[in-house]
């Protein structure tokens, strides 16, 4: 069943209130795997509850984020750059993206989360400890997910999809960011950097509400999964290009279908464009982000079961060691899977 959520029209004009599908994990089969497919269809975005993720898993990953951005500049510099894991403060990516944000980016598996700990924290077992007990529960919620998808697309190996991101190589990776609150960034900026000459003083006053915190893209990985403290800022773009507000749900999580979930259905679900906004709260937002994503070495290709005459194969096969490398020349905002479809 799908429950329709009210969605405040924030931020802005171009926003609209949209209901936001949430999906009850608790629900019987197969209700459960036709809402999920609805949903990735429909949004590539949806909302789970009673995903059994016990509480103390997060709060023990927030508490480690929320010390680890409390230090001081030169300490978190010390886990940097994040070129292409560790500390990483405005610059997003090699190609000259940049955000309003400072985040952690982690490889997941317990061996690199161990070596990277040593710079992060003084107490480098209780952080792993953090991390670890939090990639684990929410690759659970991931697989399940995964499984369900194939369950409800009718795809006979029910563990094709979720096998990628249990594998032992998987090339996953889990990513803490943290934004300032806008009114900060403002004030910050006021010697001239966000003072723009060529606006209305109207828009001059009212641009505060527009910051964008991390710039539209979409995942490339198979599956996100993303949770914040109760601080607004995550939007999602729909299919006819409005975008609209997610309000927080810090108990709960949300699901964004990446860009090789899009290519293993064979276009049936479409990789959601997502960005984050900086919010008028005057508390820093902090998310926390697993990017579920197969080994260096898998071949990406549609499920045979989803290539029909109808709908032929619309992707050239790669690995997704090549779209890594793909997405990693290219710029945060750019559609990648372009470069491998079928002309
Ligand atoms: C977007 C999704 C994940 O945050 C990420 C990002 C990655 C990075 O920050 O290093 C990228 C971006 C993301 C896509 C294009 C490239 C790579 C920054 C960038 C400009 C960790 C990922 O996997 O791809």
């Amino acid at each position: 069943m799908v429950v329709p959520t009210s969605t405040p029209n924030l931020w802005s004009r171009k926003t609209r209130a949209v209901g936001i599908p949430t999906i009850d994990l608790s629900l019987p089969r197969p209700e459960l795997s036709e809402a999920i497919v609805k949903a990735c269809e429909e949004f590539g975005f949806f909302k789970v509850i009673n995903h059994g993720v016990p509480r103390d898993a997060v709060l023990r990953l927030e508490e480690e984020g929320v010390e680890f951005f409390n230090k001081p500049s030169e300490q978190k510099h010390r886990a940097g750059p994040a070129m292409p894991f560790g500390y990483g403060c405005k610059n997003i990516g090699p190609n000259g993206d940049m955000g309003e944000l400072e985040y952690l980016l982690l490889q997941s598996d317990a061996m690199s989360v161990t070596e990277r700990s040593k710079t992060i924290s003084e107490d480098p077992a209780k952080f792993s400890s953090a991390v670890n007990k939090y990639v684990g529960a929410v690759r659970e919620v991931a697989g399940e997910i995964l499984d369900l998808v194939c369950e409800g697309l009718g795809i006979s190996d029910r563990t094709a999809f979720s096998r990628l991101i249990r594998d032992v190589h998987s090339d996953s990776l889990l990513r803490i960011n943290h934004y300032p609150p806008s009114s900060s960034v403002v004030r910050a900026g006021k010697k001239g950097a966000t003072w723009d000459p060529h606006l209305k003083l109207v828009d001059q006053l009212t641009r505060s509400h527009d910051r964008i915190g991390f710039g539209e893209h979409s995942d490339p990985q198979i599956l996100t999964i993303l949770r914040s403290n109760d601080v607004e800022g995550l939007q999602i773009c729909l299919a006819d290009g409005l975008w609209i507000t997610v309000p927080p749900d810090p108990s709960e999580f949300f699901v964004i279908v990446g860009d090789i979930l899009e290519v293993l259905t064979n276009g049936r679900f479409t990789s959601v464009r997502h960005r984050a906004m900086l919010s008028n709260s005057r508390k820093p937002r902090m998310s926390t982000v697993y990017f579920g994503a197969p080994p260096l070495n898998s071949w990406i290709v549609s499920r045979p079961e989803m290539v029909l005459p109808e709908r032929p194969n619309r992707y050239k096969p790669f690995t997704w060691g090549e779209y890594k490398k793909a997405l990693y020349s290219l710029r945060l905002a750019d559609t990648r899977l372009d470069l491998f479809k079928v002309q």
